[in-house]
This record gives structure tokens, C-alpha cells and sequence, in this order.
């Protein structure tokens, strides 16, 4: 596996950064793709990361001198440049390509019209190009794509969700019955996570149409934010995004617990989600890459989470080891108020996985990260303003993140 080329298309932003580092540093040749379009977000936002991040060309350099090894960089919008993109593929023949190249935060797909097209017109067209490119050009490479635990969306009561399939019984009209496994009927939540649930269909049709291997990962909410290799130098730093559209719950609360703002829980804060740590994504990504699927194959999905939590225990457990406050917010979003989830990650654990759980210490290393950077941080980004309706207003609803809740 190791001397392998590896395109990590996205590999400029929060989870393909880290990845690209850990996967040079196993010995394999990568080379990121990346249009720089996270960054010209948060800079039209005015959102930055609270962690300062350098340029990739610094990036890069400084990897160089710390490890002596190089990564390659190629500047391709894949949404818009597909002949860019053929062109890269081609030269660079890539034993696999991750994809994590998309617009990737719910409440700014669901920010405004414009936000919505930008971010449909994006995901799908990228995706589509890279699985057109590939097939255009008859190249045996693994496709593992960044999807979300989000496809199967969050009405459930507790079943436990598969890994990506659900074999059915269809009973015909003469009473006989046909056993299908049919992809797990999906239920996205935002145009974000909607965009996602269309990309399972490319995968389907070009896993089968063009023999193309595919590994499609449905990932948790990534939480942390330090991996050991970008701990190595500062230049290195990992992006912590906290803003109200790209910052993710567990790591807003531990922002917000670092600065003494109250943590914001959304609604009653019973919505039940599936994490990961940003050091398992890596983890999980490269025994993704190291076991991939056969030429013919159905796409092979995994779920990469390794814990489940209601949010308004997630802000318990941060105010009990911050003395931090919680403040339960109207939620901006459409989700059922409360939802049990449970969720099948057998095929990582099969695979060796340990899972970094939220008792591992990490938390705290977070807090700690928050508050060297908390000068950076702007208070006015903090609050959610992207809301699922032109009807919903956001604002504070209570101080008790338990009261009325049975
Ligand atoms: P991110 O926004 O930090 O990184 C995405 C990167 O892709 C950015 O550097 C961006 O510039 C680049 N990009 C976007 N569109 C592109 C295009 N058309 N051409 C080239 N590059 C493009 O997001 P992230 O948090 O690193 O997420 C990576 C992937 O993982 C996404 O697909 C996301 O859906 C998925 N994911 C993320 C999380 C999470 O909690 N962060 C959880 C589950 C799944
Ligand atoms: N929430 C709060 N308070 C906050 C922020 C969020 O209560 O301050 C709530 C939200 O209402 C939601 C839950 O926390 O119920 C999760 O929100 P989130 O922003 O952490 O996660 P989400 O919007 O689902 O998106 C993130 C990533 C996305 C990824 C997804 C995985 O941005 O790229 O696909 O997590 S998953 O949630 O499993 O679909």
C-alpha cells in the first residue's frame, strides 16, 4: 500500500488536511487538490478559523522541513474544471483519490438561495466530474469519498442503522417473496446533506456502469481539532471553525466554554448524533484506503462514528469540566426535537479501529486550544443565523437545558 500515489482532493480544509499529513507520513505520494473555496467562505463571512492557519504553500514548505517530505499541490476548482481535472488524473494515475472536496456545512447551505445553488451546483457537479474522469479515462482507482451519517437522517427510534444497505423482503402479488438490498432509504436534513444523499446514487450507477471501486464513508460530526502530525509545528495547525454556518456542535462548545460565552444548545438539545474524532477520521481513512473493495463490487459504505450523544448531554459534560453555562437557544433548524440513534461501525472496529472516545482526555486539550486563540475569536460569529425557514427567528428560549424535557 505504502509508495501508493494518492490525490486528497479537499485536502486543504479541516478533515483532508490532517489526512493528506498522516498519509505522506506513511510513506504514500500525495498530491491536494483544492480550489481554496473554504477559505473565500469564511474570508466573505468574516469567519475565520479561531486556530491561525498558514497558506498552503507555507503548509507544504513547512512539512517539507519538518519530515522531509513533500506533498504536491494542484490548484482545480473539480466543480467547474473538469477538463483541469481529467488532465490531473491522468498524469498523476492515482492509485486512489479521496474526495473530501466539497461545500460542507449545513446552516450555509441553507443560508439563502444563492448558498443552496452554490452548494448543489458544487457537490454534485464535483462529484460527478471526478467519477466521469475516472471512467473516462478507464483508470483502476479507489474512489473513498467523505459522506455523512446524515443521509440517513435523524426521525429514527433507536433501530440500529446498517452500514449503508438494508436487505428487505418484497412480497409480489401472487404472495411470493424477494429478498432486495436495497441502499438505506435516505432522509437528508439540509440541501447539504441532500446533496450527499444524490451522490450515493452516482456512486451506485458508476460502481456498476464502470466497474469503478468506491468507498463511501458516512461520517459523524467530527469533532477536536489536533492530529500528532499537525502538532508538529505551529504551520501546521488544523483548522477550528466556530462560526454559527461551519462550526460543529461539540467543538463550538468548547470554544464558547473557553471564552465564558454559554453554550448554545439548539431547542430542547435532544437531538441524538453520531461523533468522531478528527484523529479516528484520519485513523478510519487510511484502513479505508488499506482495505478497499474489488473491481465489480457494490460501493462499499461504512459508517465512520464512534460514539453516539444527545447534545444537551454533550453541553453537560463540557459545563461540568469548564463551569461553563448552558443557554438553550430556538432552534434555527427543521430536525425532529428528539431522536434516539444507534448505529452499526462494525466494519472499522473488524478492521482494528480503537475508537478515541470524548473520555479520552481530549476535551480538555480543545478547551486549551480555544483559549490560547481566543484574541481570534469574534463574539458576533458566535450566534446560528442560518435558518431551515424564512419563518424561524433566532433568540434565547431558557437557561436549563433539562427544563421540560421528560
Ligand atoms: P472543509 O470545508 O474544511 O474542507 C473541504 C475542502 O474542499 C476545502 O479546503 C475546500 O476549499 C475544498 N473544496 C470544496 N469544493 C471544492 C471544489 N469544487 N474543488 C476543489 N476543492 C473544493 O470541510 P471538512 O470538514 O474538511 O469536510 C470534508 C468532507 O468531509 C466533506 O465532504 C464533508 O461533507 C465531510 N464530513 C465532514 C464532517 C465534519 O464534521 N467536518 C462530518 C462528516 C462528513
Ligand atoms: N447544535 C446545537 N447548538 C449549536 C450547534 C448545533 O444545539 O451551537 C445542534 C444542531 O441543531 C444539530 C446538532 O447540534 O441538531 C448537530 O449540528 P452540527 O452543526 O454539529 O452538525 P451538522 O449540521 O449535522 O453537520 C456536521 C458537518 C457536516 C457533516 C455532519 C455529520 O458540518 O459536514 O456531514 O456534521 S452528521 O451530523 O452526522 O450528518
Amino acid at each position: 500500500m505504502r509508495g501508493q500515489n494518492v490525490l486528497v482532493i479537499g485536502g486543504d480544509g479541516f478533515c483532508g488536511w490532517p489526512t493528506a499529513l498522516r498519509l505522506s507520513s506513511l510513506g504514500y505520494d500525495v498530491t491536494i487538490v483544492d480550489d481554496f473555496s473554504r477559505r473565500k467562505i469564511a474570508d466573505a463571512l468574516g469567519a475565520d478559523s479561531l486556530t491561525p492557519i498558514a497558506d498552503l504553500h507555507t503548509r507544504l514548505d513547512t512539512w517539507e522541513q519538518v519530515t522531509g517530505r513533500r506533498i504536491s499541490f494542484e490548484r482545480i476548482d473539480i466543480a467547474r474544471q473538469y477538463d483541469a481535472l481529467k488532465d490531473c488524473i491522468e498524469r498523476l494515475w492515482p492509485d486512489a483519490v479521496i474526495h473530501f472536496g466539497e461545500q460542507r456545512a449545513a446552516p450555509y447551505s441553507m443560508r439563502g438561495t444563492s448558498e443552496k445553488r452554490y452548494t448543489v451546483s458544487n457537490n454534485i457537479r464535483g462529484t460527478h466530474n471526478l467519477l466521469c474522469a475516472i471512467a473516462a479515462l478507464r483508470i483502476d482507482t479507489h474512489v473513498v469519498h467523505l459522506g455523512t451519517m446524515g443521509v440517513y437522517g435523524y426521525d429514527g427510534d433507536g433501530l440500529e442503522i446498517p452500514e449503508g444497505y438494508l436487505p428487505i423482503k418484497v412480497e409480489a402479488d401472487d404472495g411470493r417473496l424477494f429478498d432486495r438490498d436495497i441502499l438505506y432509504p435516505t432522509n437528508p436534513g439540509s440541501v447539504y446533506h441532500m446533496t450527499k444523499s444524490m451522490d450515493q446514487l452516482m456512486f451506485q450507477f458508476y460502481a456498476r456502469n464502470d466497474g469503478i471501486r468506491i468507498t463511501d464513508l458516512h461520517q459523524g460530526i467530527v469533532w477536536g481539532t489536533q492530529t500528532d502530525e499537525t502538532r508538529m509545528d505551529e504551520r501546521l495547525s488544523n483548522r477550528f471553525d466556530y462560526d454559527g454556518d461551519y462550526g460543529t456542535v461539540l467543538n463550538r462548545f468548547l470554544m464558547q466554554a473557553a471564552i465564558g460565552h454559554p453554550l448554545t444548545v439548539h431547542g430542547t438539545g435532544g437531538q441524538t448524533r453520531a461523533f468522531i474524532n478528527i484523529a479516528d477520521t484520519v485513523n478510519c481513512i487510511t484502513l479505508a484506503l488499506e482495505n478497499p473493495p474489488e473491481r465489480g463490487d457494490k460501493v462499499c459504505i461504512r459508517n465512520q462514528m464512534t460514539e453516539t450523544h444527545r447534545v444537551r448531554d454533550l453541553a453537560q459534560i463540557v459545563a461540568r469540566i469548564t463551569g461553563s453555562t448552558v443557554e438553550m437557544v430556538s432552534n434555527p433548524r427543521k430536525e425532529a426535537a428528539e431522536n434516539d440513534l444507534r448505529v452499526s461501525n462494525k466494519s472499522f472496529l473488524d478492521d482494528g479501529l480503537k475508537p478515541i472516545t470524548l473520555e479520552d482526555g481530549l476535551l480538555h486539550e480543545s478547551v486549551s486550544i480555544a483559549k490560547k486563540y481566543q484574541h481570534r475569536c469574534d463574539p458576533a460569529q458566535i450566534p446560528a443565523r442560518s435558518t431551515w425557514t424564512p419563518e424561524q427567528q433566532p433568540g434565547t428560549i431558557g437557561s436549563d437545558p433539562m427544563k421540560g424535557v421528560a
